[in-house]
């Protein structure tokens, strides 16, 4: 039999479900990513606080198929940089087809990746196909589905901190697992550098999508 125990929410008013929604998209809408970081160092126990909240995504059979790896060791945020750069650069030189690289035009990105070194935490996010316990080996499931949820509240969190994140993507990312020496069932699914925006940090002039385009009603 399962056990279920009661569960209730603090209840609010209409009027302040209202205020929160919106406060919350206001805020919301001021997330940015940022490829310009100072270097100056996120406290420990904030980035704990981040990858906590992270943790409360849902997950499939909760299984909660998440590993965080930070970063901090400037000579391991080197390594992470040279490798990530090796294979950006054979992808901006060889493997993007022109449209992506059109498509990447109004961010001005290409091979360089500085902010590896520059920002002070590196969140390396690792997605677990199946649980390794004393030779057993147990199957998560949605395990996709599960560590994007995950990294959504990992990027809430971190702008709800003040903090900014890039969604970095360096593909493939197999570097990862050797240098951080992970275990074969953790798989790179991204990598965020985490911390405060340069002083002079600029980003692209891009618009989000209106409403109407990204939502419909049907009766
Ligand atoms: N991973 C590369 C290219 C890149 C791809 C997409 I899609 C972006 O939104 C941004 C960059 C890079 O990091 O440069």
């Amino acid at each position: 039999m399962p056990e279920f125990i009661s569960y209730s929410l603090p209840q609010f008013t209409i009027e302040d479900q209202r205020a929160r929604v919106q406060h919350f998209y206001e805020y919301s809408n001021l997330r940015r990513s940022v490829r310009t970081f100072s270097s100056a160092p996120v406290p420990r126990n904030i980035l704990e606080m981040i990858i906590l909240t992270a943790g409360t995504a849902p997950s499939g059979a909760n299984k909660q198929p998440w590993r965080f790896v930070v970063v901090t060791d400037p000579v391991t945020k080197k390594n992470i940089r040279i490798a990530a750069e090796k294979e950006e650069r054979e992808n901006y030189e060889h493997r993007m087809s022109d449209e992506w690289l059109r498509d990447l035009e109004p961010f001005g990105t290409d091979y360089h990746k500085e902010f590896l070194e520059t920002a002070p935490a590196l969140i390396a996010v690792f997605s677990l196909s199946y649980d390794k316990t004393d030779e057993q080996i147990k199957k998560n499931y949605y395990v996709k589905e599960s560590v994007g949820l995950a990294c959504g509240f990992l990027l809430a969190a971190i702008h709800h901190a003040g903090l900014v994140a890039l969604t970095h993507t360096p593909s493939p990312m197999d570097f990862l697992t050797k240098i951080l020496q992970r275990p074969e069932n953790e798989k790179p699914f991204l990598l965020i550098p985490v911390g405060y925006p340069a002083k002079d940090t600029m980003v692209p002039d891009i618009k989000r999508k209106s409403l109407d385009e990204i939502c419909v009603w049907r009766s």
